[in-house]
């Protein structure tokens, strides 16, 4: 077991048995032009988790920590996708709409796909999700029980949604989360502020917070057994 500083508490885990999970790093959230920009969002605020997350990406990979990505869309008919979220709100777009970096949020897409700099390797699990949270309707839980995984470091965006929304999941679910501040990104800095602070106050409620220099200082010395 590898012990980091954290908050509220140090975090323990064993990197065999925890998977570094990146949610929907996509183009549509975080390139200008795309679904999160159609939404009124600066998209700038969540560029800036790139660089922190290539680096932690890079960290898991060389010590062969399991990693696995998300991607929130939906088929092409838009079957997966509840009326209820089709309709929200008063976009300038929709989800299914054309756009710049193709349909909106709509899998096979170029605006879908994860940005390059984050780039799924061959053998990294991709889970498509319609939800906001990795659990709901897609086969994560059995891939992760597949695999003998217990612990989650969880990074991506946005924070206070699909970030949240996986994390509390997985926190019913029995998994440890640890969720990395500086690798996961708003589009609102007071809720990236107070996100962050929901997941660890009452004595880790949904998980532990640490910024990735932690993790990456820990790991480093580390090489997963195989
Ligand atoms: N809009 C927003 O903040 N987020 C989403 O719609 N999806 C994710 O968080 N991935």
């Amino acid at each position: 077991m590898i012990t980091i500083p954290a908050d509220p508490y140090p975090f323990a885990f064993d990197p065999a048995s925890t998977a570094l999970v990146l949610i929907d790093m996509q183009r549509d959230f975080v390139e200008p032009g795309g679904f999160g920009e159609t939404l009124g969002n600066d998209v700038s605020l969540l560029q800036s988790v790139v660089p922190p997350l290539k680096n932690v990406l890079d960290t898991a990979r060389a010590v062969g920590m399991t990693v696995i990505h998300t991607r929130e869309g939906h088929v092409p008919d838009l079957s997966d996708c509840p009326p209820a979220k089709l309709n929200r709100g008063e976009p300038s777009l929709r989800i299914g709409d054309p756009g710049p970096k193709g349909r909106i949020l709509v899998r096979g897409e170029f605006g879908h796909d994860i940005v390059d700099e984050l780039a799924p390797l061959p053998g990294e699990l991709v889970i498509d999700k319609p939800g906001k949270g990795s659990f709901h309707a897609t086969n994560l839980q059995a891939e992760l029980t597949e695999r003998g995984i217990s612990r989650l470091v969880v990074t991506g965006v946005t924070t206070e949604v699909c970030v949240h929304t996986t994390v509390r999941e997985a926190n019913d679910r029995g998994y440890e989360c640890l969720v990395l501040s500086d690798c996961t990104g708003s589009y609102f800095p007071e809720f990236q502020r107070v996100g962050l602070a929901m997941i660890a106050a009452q004595g880790a409620i949904f998980g532990w917070v640490a910024p990735s220099d932690a993790l990456i200082t820990a790991l480093v010395p580390q090489e997963v057994a195989s």
